[in-house]
């Protein structure tokens, strides 16, 4: 390999990127075939310090303080309790211990009130849920395992307490809290490995364990609402006889790469078969705005259900249909990216990003909305900018974006000149996109497709002519949560959801230029692997940001390095 200092990226580009080295692979496949991978290594040196600095966190608003802020109903009140009855000395074999060390419940009979009234709720966020269902959560599994520590009359007590405590809406894995074995004799162990332990400290590591269990529950509730959401709203568009795609195979040949300044005309998209977009629906289908039965219809579904009903609605439209989604201010405050700050102030997960704010959109304040998800997976704007300037060029001027989540990318490929097919298989993070790219005045330049993107690739293999001519193709899929790192490496098809290495085989058949947007720790070898199958150069990027490499770019076909490879300096 040789190394070069050469400025691959000098020109127009808005940020310097660099080639770092070359690289020729001969491999022998498992057939006995051989193959060749040709490809470099790149730096984009990307800089945001301005934006990162307007993000600076208050100095009072430490979330580790704040998490113990939300654990005190529970450390607090077991300390008071703690000196009341002077428990130090109070053993296991003490009946009644087992039942004083609990806190008192007292000012949650308040929350429950309220949530009673307010109907069926979604909670958008593991500590707003811990925080209505602590007690209830902490105690009912305390009286399961140790009741029978207890007198008489306190079980009792305890029991109808418990029952005035549980939260109106559990989650389904705590519905039928003492049949899930997950709660049960949870700090036995404890007591095994330290006879001498107080109550208070059997109890201490009770509410810690419950707590870790709680939410890894509360997650796992959370990822089956969305599948649930997603393959709800699927399941009603192709139930609507939508297909996913352009008649004609044309898009409007409007697009103008000299054109910086955007001034194009509003793209006439022809024949739209599916697009959530409403200006579309009432343009070619004359929308109207009364419900069909179909949005109306309740179901005994819990959550997801609720929540994708109240994003979209089916508006008739005589035999044709067409769904719009529209952010609604009164009931999803909480998307709103400004607001976020209070709502995940316990959930240091997300907070960490909510001081990061204006890098993931510099223009944050000015309506931008987001999920939870969104928070930790939207590309960073300056990265997202680096990448729309090396894809939207060479005659590049429709991309699709595959995994659009809140529309980081797809915004920058539309303010760079592209129009967008931009497909998400969850509508609530679709329609954060579409409104992420009204703030920044760019929605009319992106088709959005709420779809599954292996169903997309498919239709549009076996129907050509609903497949529009594509250039690019950018893949920014799920990469398993923020804990992507834990390992050392990335695998590249058990790490991403779905598994990233299908998710390139059917990319191909759209485009052979791809661009794949992957943890900086994904395994080199299995992007060289993929070169193989595009039977392409490949060039593998680092996106350095404010010198610290965040993440890889890995670009393939005609996005990849082009110029002749440095000669080998051996
Ligand atoms: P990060 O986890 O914040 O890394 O992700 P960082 O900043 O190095 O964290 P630290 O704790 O080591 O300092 C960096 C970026 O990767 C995010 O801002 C997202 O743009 C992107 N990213 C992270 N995740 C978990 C995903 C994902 O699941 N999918 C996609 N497409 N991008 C992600
Ligand atoms: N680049 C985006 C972040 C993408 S996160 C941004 O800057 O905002 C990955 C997204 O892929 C999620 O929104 C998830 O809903 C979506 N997704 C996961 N599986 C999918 C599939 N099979 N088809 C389409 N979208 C999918």
């Amino acid at each position: 390999m040789a190394s070069s200092s050469e400025s691959a990226g000098e020109g127009d580009y808005q940020w310097p990127w660099y080639q770092m080295g070359h690289f020729g692979i001969n491999f022998i496949q498992t057939d006995g075939s051989k193959a060749f991978v040709e490809g470099d290594f790149s730096r984009a040196y990307i800089k945001d310090y301005e934006l990162l600095r307007a993000s600076k966190r208050p100095r009072e608003a430490k979330p580790e303080e704040q998490l113990q802020a939300t654990m005190s109903g529970i450390s607090l009140e077991q300390n008071e309790t703690a000196e009341d009855c002077d428990s130090n000395e109070k053993l296991l074999e003490e009946k009644d211990s087992a039942y004083e060390v609990l806190p008192k419940w007292t000012s949650d009979k308040k929350k429950s009130k309220k949530k009673k009234q307010k109907g069926r709720y979604n909670y958008h966020s593991f500590n707003e849920y811990w925080d209505v269902s602590y007690f209830w959560l902490t105690q009912l599994t305390w009286l399961n395992d140790f009741g029978d520590q207890m007198t008489e009359d306190n079980r009792k007590e305890l029991t109808k307490k418990c029952d005035e405590m549980k939260p109106i809406y559990p989650i389904d894995q705590h519905e039928n809290l003492l049949e899930n074995v997950d709660y049960q004799n949870i700090t036995k162990k404890m007591i095994e490995n330290n006879p001498e332990a107080t109550y208070e400290e059997i109890y201490s590591e009770h509410c810690e364990l419950i707590k870790k269990q709680a939410e890894i529950d509360y997650h796992v509730f959370q990822t089956k609402s969305v599948t649930r959401r997603c393959k709800d709203m699927i399941a009603r568009v192709k139930r609507l006889g939508y297909a996913p795609g352009f008649e004609d195979n044309q898009l409007p040949s409007f697009y103008n790469l000299e054109d910086q300044n955007l001034k194009r005309e509003k793209p006439v998209i022809r024949d739209v078969r599916y697009t959530i977009d409403d200006l579309y629906a009432k343009k070619f289908c004359g929308a109207g705005d009364e419900k069909t039965d179909e949005s109306t219809a309740s179901t005994s579904d819990s959550n997801s259900l609720t929540e994708s009903q109240s994003q979209m609605e089916l508006v008739p439209n005589g035999s044709k249909s067409e769904i719009r989604f529209n952010f609604d201010p009164e009931t999803e405050q909480h998307l709103v990216a400004s607001n976020a700050e209070k709502l995940y102030a316990n959930d240091p997960e997300i907070s960490k990003y909510y001081y990061q704010r204006y890098r993931l959109f510099s223009r944050l304040d000015e309506g931008i909305i987001m999920d939870r998800e969104g928070w930790f997976s939207v590309t960073p704007e300056a990265i997202a900018e680096h990448i729309a300037d090396r894809v939207v060029r060479n005659n590049v001027s429709v991309v699709v974006d595959a995994f659009t989540g809140v529309g980081g990318n797809a915004i920058q490929f539309a303010l760079r000149g592209a129009h967008v097919i931009a497909i998400d298989m969850d509508p609530v993070r679709l329609k954060c996109a579409r409104e992420n790219a009204r703030v920044y005045g760019v929605e009319n330049y992106i088709d959005f497709i709420c779809a599954d993107f292996f169903d997309v690739a498919a239709t549009w293999a076996v129907d050509k002519k609903l497949a529009p001519k594509v250039d690019a193709v950018f893949l920014s899929p799920p990469w398993g949560g923020p804990s992507y790192l834990k390992a050392k490496e990335f695998d590249l098809a058990t790490g991403c959801c779905p598994n990233g290495v299908d998710i390139f085989d059917v990319s191909l058949k759209i485009s052979p230029n791809i661009a794949y947007f992957l943890p900086r720790n994904t395994k080199v070898s299995q992007l060289t692997e993929l070169a193989i199958k595009a039977k392409s150069r490949m060039e593998i990027e680092q996106s350095s940001l404010n010198s610290k490499i965040k993440t890889i770019t890995v670009y393939y076909g005609k996005l990849a390095y082009h110029e002749k490879s440095p000669k080998n300096d051996n």
